[in-house]
């Protein structure tokens, strides 16, 4: 099997020309009209950036590479024979564009164990941190000290040649992919558990290897999960938070662990991924309030409307970009129903899924009333006994770093530019329009 290095080089040259002729071809098109009420709110549906690895599409959910989840689940190499796809068969289809063979999935798994290490010096910064510093603070934290190792910035010190930008860059990336697990342990070792972790095993896949480092190697059934959940969460187009910021703060030639820290530092956000542990937050503290395990559908009803007379959001509901239920929370409902269709958490989901959209309609000003991913995540990890929901959004940081790195390297290799959008004051807009 060809190595992925090998194989993205023999990508760059045609990718280059592609861009190219379109640059010829469509450069001065118009991609829209760019609006006030877009420069004030946040940009919504202004088409000003070029991400290839994957898609949105309002009502039909993601692409990866042009593929849907379903897709995935049917032609990407599984670890567990009709077992759920795993991150190093879409780390392969994110940077190729091509759906790996089993072989070409193992060797990432091999190059990725072998750049499985950490300095004692990241270890001991992560050890000293208090356990009440937010899991994504001390990722954040580990992260910004492993860019000593950068290659990218050493070799942007020696002077590389642009053309050449990519191969640092892909090698920053495949060890911070590789790094993760063993930060993300060690966190959570140290925050929930007695701070010892075990050993990289090179015989095991990534997914069960960050298993066994968190301590549930004995559970089949959550490693099942730990690759559908690493999958669904690498990539969502280039738009969201963390990815426009990885790269954005990569356009700057920020090497990939700074940039990917900018990212995860998005992601930490209450309306972006830390919705992954606000959902179950949410749940619980409505359960604790109605002194119930098994709310009624009308107490959860009252539930929700008290919530937003609050002022507050219902998690895991509402998208800036879909109008449908996301179809990663489909492919998680799925895996409940096939593993623990009795759980009884699960059941509160499913009763939201039918009663949180309604009220959201009601309410009149959400774009979006339908589920994200982010509204079934927790009560999945909750019921294979992992139920630190602080934690939560490390496992998505983990996963999307390898969509956001995949398209990092591309920016480089397509020698995209420092992105500089302009921006306006209230009073130079109305001197726009007023004579
Ligand atoms: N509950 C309550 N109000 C909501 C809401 C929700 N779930 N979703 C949107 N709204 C509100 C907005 O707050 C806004 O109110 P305002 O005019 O008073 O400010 C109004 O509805 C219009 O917002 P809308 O255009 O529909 O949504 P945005 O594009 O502004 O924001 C997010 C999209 C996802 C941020 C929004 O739906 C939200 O806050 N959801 C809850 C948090 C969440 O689940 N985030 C995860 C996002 C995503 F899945 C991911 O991380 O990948």
């Amino acid at each position: 099997a060809g190595s992925l290095k090998a194989r993205v080089a023999e990508l760059i040259p045609e990718k280059r020309n592609e861009l190219k002729e379109i640059k010829t071809k469509y450069g001065n098109k118009s991609l829209g009209e760019v609006t006030v009420d877009m420069a004030i709110g946040g940009m919504r549906g202004i088409k000003g950036l070029l991400w290839d690895t994957s898609i949105l599409d309002a009502d039909e959910g993601i692409r990866f590479r042009g593929y849907t989840i379903p897709e995935l689940q049917e032609k990407l190499p599984a670890t567990i024979e009709g077992g759920e796809p795993t991150p190093e068969a879409i780390l392969w289809l994110l940077i190729t564009g091509e759906v790996p063979t089993a072989a070409q999935a193992r060797s990432i798994t091999d190059d990725l164990s072998s750049r499985a290490t950490i300095p004692e010096f990241v270890e001991e910064i992560l050890d000293r941190c208090p356990r009440d510093l937010h899991p994504m603070s001390q990722l954040s934290l580990a992260l910004n000290a492993l860019q000593r190792d950068s290659i990218f910035a050493k070799a942007y010190a020696d002077g590389i040649n642009k053309a050449n930008y990519w191969d640092p860059t892909y090698e920053d990336s495949m060890n911070v992919i590789a790094k993760l697990p063993l930060i993300a342990a060690k966190i959570y070792r140290n925050v929930y558990k007695d701070g010892k972790m075990g050993a990289i095993d090179p015989k095991a896949d990534y997914s069960q290897n960050f298993a066994n480092l968190l301590g549930f190697s004995d559970n089949q059934g959550f490693t099942e999960l730990l690759r559908l959940y690493l999958v669904i969460h690498t990539d969502h187009e280039g738009g969201n938070v963390s990815a426009h910021t990885t790269h954005l703060v990569g356009s700057a030639l920020s090497d990939p662990y700074l940039s990917l820290a900018a990212g995860l530092n998005g992601l930490a956000g209450p309306l972006h991924g830390l919705a992954n542990q606000e959902v179950l937050r949410w749940i619980l503290a409505m359960n604790e309030k109605l002194g119930v395990d098994h709310p009624t559908r009308e107490q959860i009803l009252n539930y929700c409307k008290e919530t937003l007379a609050s002022g507050r959001v219902i998690p895991g509901f509402g998208h800036a970009v879909l109008r449908k239920t996301d179809p990663r929370y489909i492919a998680q409902r799925e895996f409940a129903l096939k593993y623990m269709k009795d759980d009884h958490l699960f059941s509160i989901v499913s009763n939201l899924f039918h009663i949180v959209p309604e009220v959201l309609k009601e309410q009149g000003k959400v774009k979006n009333p339908y589920p994200n991913v982010d509204a079934h995540s927790g009560v999945l990890l909750r019921y294979y006994g992992f139920v630190e929901q602080d934690y939560y959004t490390v496992l998505f940081g983990v996963s999307r770093a390898i969509g956001v790195l995949s398209q990092l390297v591309w920016d480089r290799a397509l020698g995209l530019p420092i992105e500089r959008p302009k921006s306006m004051t209230m009073a130079s807009i109305r001197q726009m329009f007023e004579k």
